[in-house]
């Protein structure tokens, strides 16, 4: 499948949910939780979802789809050799609700496993990350890399998701966790797991872990920061799949080095990746 084909479909499709999205932010609306407190879905969400669909779907009919809010579902799976569009309608529903900003539409186009064609746009700031298999990644049409020179710890700003103090609790990471926060020059926590990868992948950040991470949170960002010249895998070096929920490790490849070396041993001590997924 043309690569270049997959993304004008893909790009037609984020541009004309996310102008729906902008028309939204002027109207009041309505959050539901899905299962704990900090877990919303709005009507917007499934919209956004339902809309990108519908558009891959009257290009590419037999094409899989796995989108967060389940709008679409088949019979049957998709056989492996089609693409698989891989959907966020909205990443950091939580900030979309409370603050309208901070959140954006990421979608992915995977085959086999691979990463094809990548999409993260946060529609407030305009801002249009977007990557290609062996083409490199963009932000608004200009290449980006990961930061030059983030090589040491100390000087890195680094990106978690609230998600590991319970998950470092279980893998007795606490410890290595409150260090690291002492050792590097700045932790963050922005609440949009395809946001935050993407700012890994233009250098804005330069490290990112987080355990528990779903296919749609990750799918376009891994292939952002890969492509930008980082490195992303599992927190203990295994290449991510789109099969249930997983750790995520992100970064420029000394950050993503060091915090490997961090992460890794105490997890590899409590066969700490398989007993995650399955608690999760
Ligand atoms: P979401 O906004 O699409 O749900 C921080 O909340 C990040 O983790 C967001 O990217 C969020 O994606 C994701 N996330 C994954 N699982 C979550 C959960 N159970 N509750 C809230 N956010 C979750
Ligand atoms: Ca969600
Ligand atoms: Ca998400
Ligand atoms: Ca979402």
């Amino acid at each position: 499948m043309d690569l270049a084909v997959l993304a004008t479909v893909a790009r037609d499709a984020v541009r004309e949910a996310a102008d729906y999205v902008r028309r939204r932010l002027h109207e009041p609306i309505e959050a539901m939780r899905k299962s704990e407190r900090g877990d919303l879905v709005t009507e917007v969400d499934r919209t956004v979802e339902r809309m990108i669909v519908e558009r891959v779907l009257r290009a590419f009919p037999d094409h899989g789809i796995l989108g967060e809010e389940g709008v679409f579902t088949r019979a049957e799976a998709p056989s492996p050799d089609v693409p698989l569009w891989v959907i966020d309608p909205i990443d950091g529903t939580t900030n979309f609700v409370h603050q309208r900003i901070n959140f954006v539409l990421s979608l992915a186009v995977y085959q086999g496993g691979e990463g094809l064609v990548g999409i993260v746009y946060d529609p407030l700031r305009d801002e249009w990350f977007e990557a290609r298999r062996g083409e490199g990644a963009t932000l608004n049409g200009r290449p980006i890399r990961v930061r030059p020179n983030a090589d040491r710890l100390e000087e890195a700003l680094v990106v978690t998701s609230l998600f590991w103090s319970r998950y470092a609790e279980r893998f007795g990471l606490t410890d290595k966790i409150r260090e690291l926060g002492r050792r590097v020059r700045g932790m963050r926590l922005y609440g949009a797991a395809a946001l935050e990868l993407a700012y890994v992948a233009c250098g804005r950040l330069d490290g990112y872990f987080s355990p528990s991470l779903s296919p749609w949170d990750f799918a376009a960002g891994a292939l952002l920061v890969k492509e930008a010249g980082g490195m992303v895998t599992t927190v203990d070096g295994k290449p991510l799949s789109l099969e249930g929920r997983t750790t995520v490790l992100a970064g420029a490849p000394a950050i993503y080095r060091a915090l490997r070396g961090y992460l890794e041993p105490s997890l590899a001590d409590k066969g700490g990746e398989r007993n995650a997924r399955q608690d999760s």
